[in-house]
């Protein structure tokens, strides 16, 4: 690793690295086959202190940096993406707490957030509202106990097993994106449930759901952040969280490098080791070129954030829709490289070219990250 990382931040990925060999990879193929949610692994996060890594220490967490964050989450897709995901949505849930929430709320709701006894969801996508964030249609309806929630949101992972959910609401639908407001709502609240989980291509062990709720009363001062001021929460939020998909996905392309390296070095064909053809080495050297580009660029942006750079937002955009492109032709590249082999159920890589997919696809679609850059880029024309 040629990026200047601290000595702790050395340490950490030393340690990640050496769990998820040792704990994780093994589990990969059968939660991929099995689709469960890997309750052993959420434990194993816990245990390890990381589903707190990235809440501030005064609410229970570890206060380290996004930088911190994106080498754990890169560690863990390197061995299953699905583990990597249970990491990065515990962060991109309570985000909206850390940034709009009252020290009250935060008291509340973030200790067993970061201790991973609450598991949480963050609830922005409709079916009518995906790209388009601000169609937003479920409402909160303002009442003298509380605002009257109504709405289905889907796509929401962990909606089935989270206890709490960052969610967006209308509160003023005349106002457009400035009538959105956040909201943290429990589970357990009456009118909150979970509908159809999504059968996925991908990522098969995260439980992706619909959420509905239905004359859902939540407490005045669950609102979080001034009314209306939900869009810019959700914006930041995923100006966060963007780049821990980017390492996600940098860390599904090394892994899939890994096994197309170890493969090349291994494989004979016409007398010798495939790694001695040409044309092999010219594909792994590619995939490797393209490897270190994107975490150069996932860690460029993740130290923007921690800096709170107002160059944040398209290097977070361009970090995700880059590392992401990555992680699809790096994985697509290393089954090539295996021929018949890597397209076997029995072999990882063919997974790997399945989790890859979606990081082009969550937290916005590449197309969506390529309008946030050009729009910073050329300003307002
Ligand atoms: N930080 C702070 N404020 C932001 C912001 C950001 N990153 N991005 C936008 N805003 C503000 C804008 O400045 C604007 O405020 P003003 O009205 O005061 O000018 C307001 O929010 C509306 O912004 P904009 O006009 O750009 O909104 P659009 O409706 O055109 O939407 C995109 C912009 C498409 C970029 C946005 O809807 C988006 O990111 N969509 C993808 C959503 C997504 O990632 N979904 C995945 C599911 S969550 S896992």
């Amino acid at each position: 690793m040629t990026y200047d990382l601290s000595e702790e931040q050395k340490a950490l990925r030393s340690q990640v690295q050496e769990m998820a060999a040792e704990k994780v990879a093994p589990r990969a193929a059968e939660i991929d086959r099995t689709g469960e949610y890997p309750w052993d692994m959420q434990k194993l996060l816990a245990e390890n202190d990381l589903l707190g890594l990235a809440i501030p220490e005064e609410y229970g967490g570890s206060g380290a940096s996004l930088l911190s964050n994106c080498i754990v989450a890169e560690e863990l897709a390197r061995a299953c993406a699905t583990t990597s995901l249970i990491f990065v949505v515990q962060k991109l849930a309570a985000y909206p707490i850390i940034i709009a929430g009252s020290d009250e709320t935060k008291r509340k709701y973030l200790p067993p957030i970061a201790k991973g006894d609450t598991i949480a969801a963050f609830c922005l996508t409709e079916r009518g509202a995906g790209s388009d964030a601000s169609a937003t249609k479920t409402i909160a309806a303002e009442t003298d106990n509380g605002y009257l929630m109504n709405g289905e949101k889907c796509f929401i992972t962990n909606g089935s097993i989270a206890g709490v959910f960052s969610t967006f609401a209308m509160t003023d639908p005349d106002r457009g994106v400035r009538g959105i407001s956040t909201f943290v709502v429990e589970s357990d609240f009456p009118g909150v449930s979970s509908g159809h989980i999504e059968d996925k291509m991908g990522l098969r062990g995260a439980q992706v759901s619909e959420v509905n709720f239905e004359d859902c009363l939540v407490p005045k001062e669950n609102m979080m952040g001034d009314r209306g001021s939900g869009f810019i929460t959700a914006m930041k939020t995923l100006d966060s969280s963007r780049p821990l998909v980017g390492a996600q996905a940098t860390g599904i392309a090394q892994g899939a490098l890994d096994e197309a390296v170890k493969w090349a070095r291994e494989r004979e064909q016409f007398g010798s080791p495939i790694g001695k053809l040409q044309g092999i080495q010219f594909l792994l050297a590619d995939m490797k070129t393209r490897v270190e580009a994107a975490r150069q660029l996932v860690y460029r942006s993740a130290t923007l954030c921690d800096n709170n750079d107002p160059e944040l937002s398209i290097f977070s955009a361009m970090s995700k829709l880059f590392a992401s492109d990555v992680a699809m032709s790096v994985t697509t590249d290393a089954v090539q490289v295996l021929g018949g082999y890597g397209y076997m159920k029995d072999h990882p890589l063919e997974r790997m070219m399945r989790d890859a997919k979606v990081t082009q696809i969550y937290e916005g679609t590449n197309q969506v990250q390529r309008i946030v850059v050009a729009r910073r880029l050329l300003g307002k024309m």
